[in-house]
Parts: structure tokens; C-alpha cells; sequence
């Protein structure tokens, strides 16, 4: 499901780009999957197996059809946009090793003209055959410039083109390995500054105590 709240204003800002909007989520249960795409591995949704179990359908990337091996990685145009207005400082998303060896996953955010950004550190996926929620931090810290035009990080968040989420083992770079694995993807959310959401029940909370009498 693609929560879309886009006003004019944002349509107007964005006009060269897609409008990503904070919480807005791809959970595969209905035709998102078809905006995710790659040239070098194969999307397909699968109907059953997510992390929620039976009937939570997700996404299936591979390059097993490719026996040269390809990279990794699944693409999507409809997030991109203007982050930093949007509040969306980082990036919620389960994820499933399909491979008797561990993958490192990253998040690739390339701009237009203010160079392409990816996690500074890649998350870990363990061949455990279990689910791991995973949140990816765009923040400053946390991305690195690996090509592109010259790299402008403030600028570029403001004009990502798109997302793409890979295998990119060992330091950030441009280009992933080829590779022949799957890896399975589900629920990936538009989340603010990590640890933000943590702060607002609690600060609901506080504000509710001090309204009583
Ligand atoms: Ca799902």
C-alpha cells in the first residue's frame, strides 16, 4: 500500500521529481510491486511468506537466471523527491537472505546533479532464514559520496531521483559485485530521524499529565 497525500504545493516543489511523503509504505499487497524494477536481476512478488506470515506477500530479487552473475539491487522512481521537506530522514525495511552466505545491504540514492549517495555502512543480513527489520539512516553521517556529480549532500536530498537497495559488500561504492543470490523485501517505509519515533509517544504522554487537573 502507497499512502499518497500530495497536495499542490508539494506537486509544484517536485515538479521534476516524484513526491515521497512521510510514512508512505510498500507492503506488496496490492500492485506496488510493479514499480520496482532492475536491469540485472529479476523482481518477482511472491504471495505468501512475508514477515507476517501466510498471505503477507513481498518481494523477491535474483540473480540466480543470470549465471554470469549480475548485481543486486531493485530500483524504484516513485521514491525519489525532496526528502528533507518531506521529513523523511531514513528508511524502514524487512529483508530476507535466500542464500547460505550473509549479505550486506545498502541503500543507493542517487540526485540529480548533486551526486549519488549510499549507507556508509552496510546492514548485515545473516543466512538464518528469518526476517530482519532493518532501518537505514540518510543522515549526513551515514551516507556517503560515491560518484556522481560533485557531491552536495544537503542538495541531493532535496532532489533524489530515485531508491535503490543493494548487495554492496566492503566499503561504500558506485557499483555493487556481481553475484548470484536472492534476497526477499517487504514493508519499506519513509520514516523521519531514527529514533524519532520512539520520542513521540513519550512526549504525548507528557503533554497529556500536564493538561490533567
Ligand atoms: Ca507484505
Amino acid at each position: 500500500m502507497r499512502y499518497l497525500l500530495m497536495s499542490v504545493m508539494i506537486m509544484t516543489a517536485c515538479a521534476s521529481a516524484e513526491a515521497i511523503v512521510l510514512g508512505q509504505v510498500d507492503d506488496f499487497q496490492d500492485e506496488t510491486a510493479i514499480r520496482w524494477w532492475s536491469g540485472t536481476a529479476s523482481v518477482s512478488k511472491i504471495a505468501t511468506g512475508g514477515p507476517a506470515g501466510l498471505g503477507d506477500q513481498y518481494l523477491q530479487v535474483s540473480t540466480t537466471a543470470y549465471p554470469e552473475g549480475r548485481q543486486l539491487m531493485v530500483n524504484n522512481r516513485m521514491w525519489g523527491g525532496d526528502y528533507v521537506m518531506a521529513g523523511v530522514h531514513s528508511l524502514e525495511v524487512a529483508l530476507l537472505n535466500l542464500n547460505p552466505f550473509p549479505l550486506e545491504i545498502r541503500i543507493l540514492a542517487p540526485s540529480m546533479d548533486y551526486g549519488v549517495y549510499t549507507s556508509s555502512t552496510a546492514f548485515l543480513i545473516p543466512s538464518d532464514g528469518q526476517w530482519h527489520h532493518t532501518v537505514f539512516s540518510l543522515l549526513e553521517d551515514d551516507m556517503t559520496w560515491v560518484g556522481g556529480s560533485a557531491g552536495d549532500y544537503s542538495m541531493a536530498m532535496r532532489n533524489i531521483l530515485s531508491l535503490t537497495i543493494r548487495h554492496q559488500p566492503g566499503e561504500p561504492a558506485y557499483n555493487g559485485p556481481a553475484i548470484v543470490a536472492s534476497f526477499g523485501i517487504d514493508n519499506i517505509r519513509a520514516t523521519p530521524e531514527p529514533g524519532t519515533l520512539v520520542l513521540f509517544p513519550l512526549l504525548f504522554l507528557a503533554v497529556g499529565k500536564k493538561q490533567r487537573p
